[in-house]
């Protein structure tokens, strides 16, 4: 499988450039004050033939990493529960419980626990077994949702929507988006819609420099977002940008208040393009667990939203958080955050997922 081109479909430009990775040049400092990676080595011309494997065991091992707190809890108990012991109604149903308490969520806990017990139910299992099973169980809940970003460059500019409430990563999954796409040899623009906080500003702007993305700044702190964004949609489509990232304020001082400006900036850009925003990414903060169920629930009211970006993988003990919200929402999950580093977000990979879920490789 090609690990390099599933970050997102390119439709109606040139053809995406293979995007090497570096698996040598992975040092940046983490980031602090300004969040920034170090630039990293130019993508060579020619990728060596053997690149790929390197690429895959480096992006997998830092998922595996990533997850690795969510994954002692997990299969720890999943292990312990079902050491030596014949699956009968008792013990599938503590396997039940200990997937929940997991974050796994009822919904999915249950399923899994229901293809478990046709496929497994009255014989002793082996761990590796037991941990095979959940993942495949796991990996079936989670492939439908496994959808890249899909950035058609053709729609002059493919405007994106980024929602969430603060401190979940939008901004800088803004920029490693940019980053990313701006690679991949596409024009693309940052707007700091989150126009309150002079810092929020200067953060995206930073990244902006960094990525040679175009940058639309509001006039003032605490500029109207609504026309930032009209403006910038304006400009970028005179000037042939094919990637729009609109950043968005988390919090205003109330639900509704945000509502309203999300819904404002929605109303104002498609005066300018009827069709935009063509996507809607909301961005969630894995630490949080099923506080992120919750937060879902309250955006879709808000705005449409098209698709999930789920972040802090590494370092948060509730991963599983990601299982319930595909069998609770059947979202698309565009991309995951499992570290600062601009290449700790990648795209989406069911399999590979809930195999680093349970432990395994
Ligand atoms: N460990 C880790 N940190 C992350 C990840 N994504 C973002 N962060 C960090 O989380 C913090 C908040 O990220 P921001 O991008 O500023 O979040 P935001 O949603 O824009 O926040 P507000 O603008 O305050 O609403 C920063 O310190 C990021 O470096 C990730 O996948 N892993
Ligand atoms: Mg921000």
């Amino acid at each position: 499988m090609a690990l390099r081109d599933f970050f997102g479909r390119l439709r109606g430009g040139s053809a995406p450039q293979p995007v090497p990775e570096h698996p040598q040049a992975e040092a940046p400092a983490p980031l602090q004050d300004a969040p920034l990676p170090e630039p990293e080595a130019p993508p060579a011309e020619t990728p060596p033939p053997e690149a790929e494997a390197p690429a895959k065991t480096g992006w997998f091992a830092r998922l595996k990493a990533g997850l690795s707190r969510s994954t002692a809890k997990l299969t720890e108990s999943v292990v312990s529960l079902l050491h030596k012991r014949r699956l009968d109604d008792e013990a599938l149903e503590e396997l039940e419980e200990t997937l929940i308490t997991a974050d796994l969520g009822v919904a999915a806990s249950r399923r899994i626990v229901e293809g478990f017990r046709r496929t497994r139910f009255g014989k002793e299992v082996t761990d590796e077994e037991v941990k095979a099973a959940l993942a495949d169980e796991i990996a079936a809940i989670l492939e439908p949702v496994a959808q890249p970003l899909e950035v058609i460059p053709a729609r002059a500019p493919h405007v994106v929507l980024v929602v969430g409430v603060n401190g979940t990563g939008k901004t800088t999954t803004i920029a490693k988006l940019g980053r990313h796409y701006a690679e991949q040899g596409l024009k693309v623009g940052f707007v700091a819609g989150d126009t309150f906080r002079a810092a929020a500003v200067e953060q995206l702007q930073v990244w902006a420099g960094r990525t040679s993305a175009r940058f639309f700044a509001p006039s003032k702190p605490g500029a109207d977002a609504a026309g930032l964004a009209f403006d910038a949609l304006s400009t970028a489509r005179a000037e042939g940008l094919d990637l729009l990232l609109v950043d968005t304020a988390g919090r205003l001082h109330n639900k509704s208040a945000l509502m309203e400006e999300l819904r404002k900036i929605i109303r104002v850009i498609k005066r300018v393009d009827e069709a935009a925003p063509h996507s809607v990414l909301l961005v969630l903060d894995a630490t949080t667990g099923q506080n992120a169920v919750q937060q879902v629930k309250v955006f879709k009211e808000m705005v449409d939203v098209t698709g999930l970006a789920v972040t802090k993988l590494d370092g948060s003990a509730k991963g599983g958080v990601v299982v319930a919200l595909a069998q609770e929402f059947g979202l698309p999950v565009h991309v995951v955050g499992v570290g600062e580093k601009a290449e700790d977000l990648r795209p989406f990979a069911a399999r590979d997922f809930a195999r680093g879920l349970m432990g395994l490789d």
